[in-house]
């Protein structure tokens, strides 16, 4: 019988669905020593977290996020708020000796971020940033091929992730739905929210970041407020291209809009090493694109990789070979991942610390675009 670990969830949006479609699931597909038990949600509507509570099982609800973080039966706190709230909650959780599993980005900035890192490392918690790509299946596999030196030496990291959905200026900013428009809570626009992906699969891939050069746009400069009710500037970036150096000498080239008219979630990267390149695309999530010039010329040509077989990332744990995953697994496989480390002392990654090399990235990548120059990136 597998040992219960209890959590608490703090939000009910996209990302309380996803992260409790994993904690419920897990334990069907992975051998674990723990079981997560979802056993309290927390919003301060209490008609939506019961609504939630009801539709995911969760045994009770708290409209108080410190009383769900000092509650004694709770072992893990899953932030699943707006970016303005995940340091106090954080800190309050690592103060309460909880496992804490925190929505991306980290923080609102790398300085914020640095305190989150201190109050785990004091407390010696488990904790993990919800970095999900990294689980997609042909992702990991990207990594395997990286670490195997398949690509030789990198010469270019490039990738981009499209959106279009905030294109209409009708569109209001803040509130429970549209806080990702507000740079009250959100912090930034499209840099923190969806650049941090890129820069989080990028410096896992590739190595850490040196230098980068960015530029920013807000589109929409004004909008109406949904908590004041006013027109209200916009504070956060629509659009954010940057260029950059790789530590290991290789260049970078990263874009990210909310303003690609066609684009829902068109999250690519390509990379070209030596000897061979690879590239991935979100909305074929299954597939790796694999050209290896080492291959006899006369059948030379990209390959396209259906990661679905046992011996490819994950996959093992899933159907049959041929039959594929989707979006929702790569949170099955992050739970998976945090509970094995949990259960054999190894932390599972990217955990704060690791998170934290992202927001120094985006930090940096803002002042660039800010100050019309170029930034070096702090490194540990
Ligand atoms: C924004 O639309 C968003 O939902 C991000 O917040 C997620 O992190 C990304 O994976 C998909 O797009």
């Amino acid at each position: 019988m597998a040992k219960p670990l209890n959590v608490g969830m703090i939000g009910y949006g996209f990302m309380g669905k996803a992260h409790s479609n994993a904690y419920a699931n897990v334990n069907h597909f992975f051998d674990l020593e723990y079981r997560p038990v979802l056993k309290a949600v927390c919003a301060r509507s209490a008609d939506k977290a019961k609504a939630f509570a009801d539709r995911w099982g969760y045994e009770a609800v708290e409209t108080d996020w410190r009383k769900l973080v000092e509650r004694k039966d709770i072992d893990l706190i899953d932030i699943c708020t707006p970016n303005n709230t995940h340091a106090e909650i954080a800190i309050a959780a690592a103060r309460a000796g909880k496992m804490i599993l925190c929505e991306k980005p980290l923080s609102m900035n790398a300085a914020e971020g640095q305190q989150m890192v201190e109050a785990v490392e004091k407390a010696r918690v488990s904790n993990m940033v919800w970095y999900n790509y990294r689980r997609v299946p042909a992702i990991t596999l990207a990594k395997q091929l990286i670490d195997d030196g398949k690509l030789g030496k990198i010469f270019h990291y490039r990738a981009e992730f499209l959106q279009d959905w905030t294109i209409n200026p009708e569109l209001p900013q803040g509130g429970t739905a549209l806080w990702r428009l507000d740079v009250g809570a959100a912090g930034s626009g499209v840099t923190g929210d969806l650049l941090a992906h890129c820069i989080d699969t990028a410096l896992w891939l590739n190595g850490d970041l040196a230098t980068v050069n960015g530029m920013t746009e807000t589109f929409v400069k004004e909008r109406k407020h949904n908590l004041t009710g006013k027109v209200e500037k916009v504070g956060i970036d629509d659009a954010c291209t940057f260029m950059g150096r790789f530590t290991n000498g290789s260049l970078a080239l990263f874009e990210s809009t909310r303003y690609a008219r066609g684009h829902k979630a068109l999250y690519t990267f390509e990379i070209n090493g030596e000897h061979a390149s690879i590239r991935w695309d979100l909305h074929d999530l299954h597939r790796l694109q694999y050209f290896d010039h080492r291959d006899q010329s006369i059948v030379r040509g990209w390959r396209s990789i259906h990661v679905t077989d046992g011996d490819q990332p994950y996959m093992g744990n899933w159907w049959v070979p041929g039959l594929q995953i989707g979006y929702e697994a790569t949170f099955v496989h992050q739970v998976a991942d945090f509970l094995r480390g949990v259960q054999e002392g190894k932390p599972a990654m990217p955990d704060f610390r690791d998170a934290l090399r992202t927001q120094r990235v985006c930090d940096a990548v803002l002042q660039s675009a800010r100050e019309g120059k170029w930034m070096n990136v702090p490194q540990d």
